[in-house]
């Protein structure tokens, strides 16, 4: 029975309805008896595989079809009107066309199945920055973890009211025809429709359809920012809190960074550190002159291999109830899962995640093809299972950002950490990242591209555009916060990392918020401030890049330094990015910051170098 006497809304099931042509429809209340339910159905479909109750209660395995383990960037569409408002960072559809075709493939698809009327909230239900969303789906899966992932359920319907608006989502999985999979966006007529998936990214339209590409979209109309961001607060021990953003490309280490632990004498101390959230951020202007943001989720969808105790206890931790696991492999000897990291010992009898047995002697790190886990497998946890929870995870209000991180995979060149000379050079900054791909999206991985903001997949309007938002933003407060980049990934020349990482990036965030309170030091560099290695606080630190060598001082002045050769490439490269992927659009402010890095360089360009030069 319908939950609502919003008009909008009932139309809208309704021409849904009318078009998948379901044998049936069910409101998702989201009470715990339903939920159970649906579980309950979807383990005797075989949609979803009851792990051990005792070792993780109420806990689940989905296995995807093998072509539908990641988001589709090459399907993924921005639908508006006029071309160019979707940018060159987009694959662009006509909206009509774009209704048609997806008109053309979801109609009938649901015959013989239930369509599921999710509503669900971004943000807690009644904060100023919560938004709605109903998304119908014929997959129970979707449902799960929207349940998970949102906060769903009657209160939604009830905050829209009669006549509130709210994002449509229509999710059909079709046949799972990798040839019919489109991700459409109508950032016009807030709707999403996604047909012939059944995978995270692309069928959760809550996440990165709504509160990236829709949401982005809306912030830049109403003033303020959707973000790829975590939000993490440090406690120091005499009690004060400070709030960090960072902006990292997909599984590039935001959830590891959000749940953090401190090496131990930062303990023995009393710092803490919080999570409050480890995918998305929305950010607006507090009337402090401050940028406030809070996390629209409510749960973590987090990239399961390589999790384990020791690189992030509380992400694990916190997939020990209550989570659907997709794509890990399954331990047959206690029906619990496994994946490659999350222990040394291999497990000895296993279902692959294709769900096919797994032989450990075949097993070879580097060939994927003989994981037991997908490398982009995932965990849908509730946040409230993690230790490490921020008490302001359901603040309405949200938290003041001291600092905001820039940061991807670079193998070279980017140092470990740096600091804008302002917000313009900030946002610079942010424009020019790039990073190695990961098996977050299909295609192939390790391959080195531009990912401003970690935004080039969710960016639901033209990248140039978005640029001068993020200027004007900063425009318009009066205390914003300070500005970095960070490089967990520097390699030495056989590609080891050469910074521990995990719970050791503290030392980096110490420094950084140092910096916000004018309490370190750095030396200006051509690219922006950087720590002296001195200046990083290294206490007990025990590493070792490869056998046999530790990490020491030398390594951090090596993944510190600013080589000017380098940098000047790496300007060439942003100017070709700007000219040739964004074009016009870019704002001046930027233009003038490349300018700036280019006499930097220019000018420090080594005098050693011109010497050895000379004697050729
Ligand atoms: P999405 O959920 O796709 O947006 O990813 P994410 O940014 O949350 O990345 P996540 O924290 O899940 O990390 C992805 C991968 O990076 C995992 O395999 C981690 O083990 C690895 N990783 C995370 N942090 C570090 C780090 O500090 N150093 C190194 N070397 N690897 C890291
Ligand atoms: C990402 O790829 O950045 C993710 C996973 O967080 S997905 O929800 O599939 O986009
Ligand atoms: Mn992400």
């Amino acid at each position: 029975m319908a939950l609502t006497k919003n008009s909008k809304v009932l139309e809208f099931v309704e021409e849904s309805a009318q078009l998948g042509q379901p044998d049936k429809i069910v409101w998702i209340d989201g009470s715990a008896k339903q939920i159970a339910a649906l579980k309950e159905e979807a383990v005797k479909s075989g949609e979803l595989i009851k792990l051990n109750e005792q070792l993780l209660p109420d806990c689940y395995l989905h296995r995807t079809k093998v072509n539908d383990v990641a988001r589709v960037e090459d399907r993924t569409f921005i639908c508006t009107k006029n071309r160019d408002d979707a940018g060159p960072n987009n694959y662009w559809m006509d909206p009509r066309q774009a209704y048609e075709l997806a008109n053309e493939i979801a109609r009938g698809s649901m015959k013989g199945r239930t369509m599921y009327v999710i509503p669900y909230s971004m943000g807690v239900v009644g904060s100023s920055f919560a938004k709605i969303g109903i998304e119908v789906t014929d997959s129970i899966y979707v449902v799960l973890n929207m349940n998970i992932m949102t906060r769903v359920g009657k209160q939604c319907l009830d905050a829209l009211g009669k006549d509130g608006d709210f994002i449509k989502g229509f999710h059909a999985k079709c046949n799972v025809d990798a040839d019919k999979r489109y991700i459409m966006h109508f950032p016009e007529d807030n709707t999403i429709i996604s047909v012939n998936s059944a995978y995270g990214g692309n069928v959760l339209l809550g996440k990165k359809c709504f509160a990236l590409r829709i949401a982005s979209y809306l912030g830049k109309n109403e003033g303020w920012m959707a973000e790829h961001m975590l939000i993490l607060g440090v406690t120091y021990p005499d009690g004060e809190k400070k709030y960090v953003a960072a902006a990292f490309p997909s599984a590039c280490g935001k959830t590891n960074l959000a749940m953090l632990i401190p090496p131990k004498h930062y303990l023995e101390k009393g710092y803490k550190i919080e999570t409050v959230g480890d995918d998305i951020a929305w950010i607006r202007r507090g009337e402090d002159g401050r940028l406030w943001a809070v996390n629209p989720e409510n749960g973590f969808f987090g990239v399961a291999p390589g999790t384990n105790e020791h690189s992030n206890y509380n992400a694990l931790k916190s997939t020990k109830r209550g989570t659907i696991f997709t794509n890990v492999a399954l331990n047959t000897d206690n029906m619990t899962v496994w994946w490659e990291g999350l222990s040394k010992e291999l497990p000895e009898h296993c279902i692959d995640w294709t769900g096919k047995p797994w032989d450990p002697a075949k097993f070879d790190k580097k060939d994927k093809s003989t994981c037991a886990a997908h490398p982009n497998s995932r965990f849908t946890a509730p946040a409230t299972n993690c230790p490490c929870v921020s008490p302001e995870f359901d603040s309405k209000r949200g938290v003041p950002l001291s600092a905001i991180i820039f940061g991807g995979r670079r193998a070279s060149t980017t140092p470990l950490v740096y600091e804008a000379r302002d917000w313009n050079h900030g946002v610079f900054i942010g424009s020019a990242m790039s990073s190695e791909t990961t098996a977050a999206a299909t295609g192939a991985t390790g391959v080195l591209r531009h990912d401003p903001m970690a935004m080039k997949p969710f960016t639901g309007y033209h990248m140039g555009d978005y640029f001068a938002h993020w200027i004007e933003m900063g425009e318009k407060v009066t205390n914003p916060p300070k500005i970095f980049n960070v490089n967990w990934f520097r390699c030495d020349k056989d590609g080891n990392f050469m910074w521990p990482g995990f719970g050791d990036n503290m030392r980096v965030l110490e420094w950084i918020l140092k910096r916000c309170e004018n309490k370190a030091d750095a030396v200006e560099t051509p690219i922006g401030f950087v720590p002296r290695a001195e200046d990083i606080d290294l206490t007990d630190l025990d590493y070792e890049i490869k056998k046999g060598k530790k990490f020491a001082i030398d390594d951090l002045k090596e993944i510190l330094e600013i080589d000017a050769d380098k940098w000047l490439k790496e300007a060439d490269e942003i100017e070709g990015y700007y000219k040739n992927s964004i074009k016009d659009r870019i704002p001046q402010e930027l233009w003038d910051c490349l300018e700036t890095l280019k006499n930097n360089c220019s000018a420090v360009k080594k005098p050693a170098k011109k010497s050895t030069d000379k004697n050729d």
